[in-house]
């Protein structure tokens, strides 16, 4: 059997799937290790959607819960709570995770993440198909 023509040219030019189907690339995925006991921990990343995007949830096999949060600071005091509505990607734009700023946050962590670890996880868009990640466990570099 042949396959049809444009199939063949989509599989040679990675623009042709772009423009077929949304996707979200990821890349720079680190969250940061777990000393003492803590349970919790913040992954970090940069995201870069196809078309205008939300990343609207996040899992992990690693942790109970994990969530979405953005950092606002009032009064001096720097505090962090999920975003509701989940976290705008605008298309073709680098969307930055980073320390002080807006963070996936996993919860009741089911076992310690030191240094070197893997931890995947998944998230999960409006528009694109979701997107396994995995993150190394590891401090994120300070801008
Ligand atoms: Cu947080």
């Amino acid at each position: 059997m042949r396959l049809p023509a444009l199939a063949l040219l989509c599989l040679s030019l990675a623009a042709c799937q772009d423009a077929a189907t949304p996707s979200v690339e990821v890349s720079d995925a680190v969250c940061r290790p777990t000393p003492n006991g803590r349970d919790v921990t913040g992954c970090y990343m940069t995201l870069t959607a196809s078309t205008d995007d939300r990343l609207v949830s996040v899992s992990s096999d690693a942790a109970a819960t994990a969530e979405i949060h953005e950092v606002s600071t009032e009064g001096g005091v720097m505090t962090m709570s999920e975003m509701a509505g989940g976290l705008p990607l605008p298309a073709a734009q680098a969307t930055a995770l980073k320390p002080g700023g807006n963070h996936l946050m996993l919860m009741q962590i089911t076992a310690p993440l030191a240094e070197g670890d893997m931890v995947d996880l998944t998230l999960t868009f409006e528009e694109a198909p979701p997107v396994a990640v995995t993150a190394r466990v590891g401090i994120p570099a300070a801008d």
